[in-house]
């Protein structure tokens, strides 16, 4: 790959942002963009590709403004099912369409990249570096703006692990404030991460 800065200025990344100009809404456009910086310089940071994580950053909610019937194609078209929690919880969507979407249209072939953007909404135990800047990226990017985004802001800063940690726990929490379904990979993801935590302490 161009070195970084070259990468981000290339032509590719413009075609792609035109492409999602015309696919998002501004406000999720505007957001995408934030993403793409955010986990470019958190890759930084942590030690993760930088250039694939601007990428995986610009591209990560490529489906958010898809209609049912697109999400729906895309399963269908490319044999995937949901599971019982993934077919109620329609906000998990854009998660799955989105990655077999940049695999299969995009003709994007990086698997770090895809299962980044597959694991952005749920996270999943154990993640790679690029799916860990990818979900963290989309908590703490400047258009953000929840209760606890201060915080976010400087735990991602301080420690990978106590940023996965608190924003696994506020995910879980809103979810259960709301009564939804929360779905396996999240419960995994911080199953993980409190046993790896405990682990560090023997
Ligand atoms: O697409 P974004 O808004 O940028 O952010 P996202 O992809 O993290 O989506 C956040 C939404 O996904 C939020 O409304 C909560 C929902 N969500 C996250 N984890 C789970 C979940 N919904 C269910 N039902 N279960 C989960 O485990
Ligand atoms: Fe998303
Ligand atoms: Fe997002």
């Amino acid at each position: 790959m161009l070195i970084n800065e070259e990468f981000i200025n290339s032509k590719i990344i413009d075609e792609y942002k035109k492409l999602l100009s015309i696919r998002l809404n501004e406000k999720r456009y505007f957001h995408s963009l934030c993403v793409a910086d955010e986990a470019k310089r958190l890759a930084k940071a942590y030690g993760a590709d930088e250039s694939k994580a601007y990428l995986a950053g610009l591209l990560h909610d490529v489906t958010k403004n898809s209609p049912v019937a697109e999400h729906l194609q895309i399963f269908s078209t490319f044999g995937i099912i949901l599971t019982d929690v993934e077919k109620h919880g329609e906000k998990l969507w854009h998660a799955i369409s989105g990655s077999a979407y940049v695999k299969h249209f995009l003709n994007i072939e990086d698997e770090d990249i895809i299962s980044a953007i597959r694991y952005h909404t749920t996270a999943r135990a154990d993640m790679t570096k690029l799916e860990t800047v990818l979900y963290l990226a989309d908590f703490t990017s400047r258009d953000r703006d929840y209760d606890d985004v201060d915080v976010m802001r400087s735990l991602v800063d301080k420690s990978e692990n106590e940023a996965l940690l608190y924003a696994l726990k506020y995910t879980i929490n809103e979810l259960l404030n709301k009564g939804a379904a929360i779905h396996p990979d999240t419960v995994s993801a911080y199953n993980y991460v409190v046993l790896k935590g405990k682990e560090n302490e023997i």
